[in-house]
């Protein structure tokens, strides 16, 4: 795999976003998703072990499997999520969380493929970012009332990825590697991106009404710095990948068919930036000015996640995980007071709008 052309470069940078195909291999998936097979088994054994499921559900296949126990439980995500829940009760409970730290996890985010890319962009000094996860986009028909617009569950309202970091971090060359573990298609949760909407800088996120999941641009203030709106539907392949800027305005389409949608998104940003998320543990992933501080060996890095755990459990009482009221200020705000709005000029809402 070469580093990207001037093609692609150019690409990216006139439009915010590029497909990237074929970046992981057939068997990189494969073993992924032997990796999940086990992860959700064990997940099932702890959750049935403590009470809060009712049976194993081990004669289903993984998509029936996942849903019938989030049906029952929706935290066993959390043990399938590669990062941890940022705002959540139970932090200061003292009760930590669950994080999958499996090795073919590090294996994408090390994959010298992907590095290849992201150096691309933002240069060998190259940092993975916290903020990153899982999401396993069930079927509609499955998905409860509460995580509809959910995005790791259903889909994903407009929002540019630069809403997702801390203040300390919004000025950061973060670039989001979204990854597809399945098919991705219009019918399934494929990303859609809005075509320029990134050289406008960053746009107001009206603030969720429960959770910031559902913080989102409202649908008239989406488009380019000339207010044009070129939504761009993105379907990929399992081992193909979408590159996403900080402030390219992105939503992914509800999930219609009977399986599961399965992705990534991965972060990275240059070395000795802060990361939007101080709490978690990053690492470098590589580093051409300096070789040895890259993180090499996937112990190392479940390590850095262990330590994360243990410290956040005990020190959460004095920690600020995310500060989201920098989106309350637009709680009044008239573009806000139809943050749903449907896609303006269309007779009728595409599903994505
Ligand atoms: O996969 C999705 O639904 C959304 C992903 C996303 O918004 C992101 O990677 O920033």
């Amino acid at each position: 795999m070469a580093k990207l052309s001037a093609e692609q470069l150019e690409q990216f940078e006139r439009d915010g976003f590029l497909v990237i195909e074929n970046l992981l291999s057939e068997a990189d998936i494969q073993a992924m998703w032997a990796e999940y097979t086990a992860a959700l088994d064990a997940a099932a054994q702890d959750l049935f072990g403590r009470g809060r499921i009712s049976q194993l559900y081990a004669d289903l296949p993984f998509d029936q499997r996942y849903v019938a126990i989030m049906d029952e439980d929706p935290t066993v995500f959390e043990y399938l999520n590669i990062s941890m829940p940022f705002i959540d009760e139970r932090y200061k409970a003292g009760q930590w969380a669950h994080v999958h730290t499996g090795a073919q996890v590090f294996n994408m985010i090390t994959n010298p493929n992907v590095l290849d890319v992201i150096e691309s962009v933002i240069g060998p000094e190259i940092y993975s970012n916290p903020i990153q996860h899982i999401r396993l986009k069930l079927p509609k028909k499955d998905l409860s009332q509460w995580n509809k617009s959910h995005s790791y569950f259903g889909r994903t309202l407009w929002h540019q990825d630069q809403a997702a970091v801390t203040k300390d971090a919004v000025e950061i060359d973060m670039i989001t590697l979204w990854v597809a573990m399945t098919d991705a298609a219009v019918e399934n949760s494929c990303l859609v991106a809005m075509a320029g909407s990134h050289k406008k800088g960053f746009e107001k996120h009206c603030p969720g009404k429960t959770t910031n999941f559902d913080n989102c641009i409202p649908g008239r203030l989406l488009g380019d710095a000339d207010g044009k709106k070129r939504p761009v539907v993105l379907p990929v392949k399992a081992g193909s990948a979408v590159l996403m800027t900080m402030t390219t305005e992105h939503a992914a389409t509800p999930n219609k068919t009977d399986k599961l949608r399965w992705s990534f998104d991965l972060r990275f940003n240059k070395i000795g930036q802060p990361t939007g998320r101080a709490v978690f543990p990053g690492f470098v992933a590589r580093s051409k000015a300096n070789p040895d501080i890259a993180v090499r060996k996937h112990a190392d890095y479940v390590a850095l996640w262990d330590a994360a755990r243990a410290k956040l459990s005990a020190e959460i009482e004095e920690t600020v995980l995310y500060d989201n009221s920098r989106f309350e200020r637009y709680r009044n705000d008239p573009a806000c007071s139809i943050s749903r709005e449907t896609y303006k000029g269309a007779k009728k809402a595409p599903e994505w709008a």
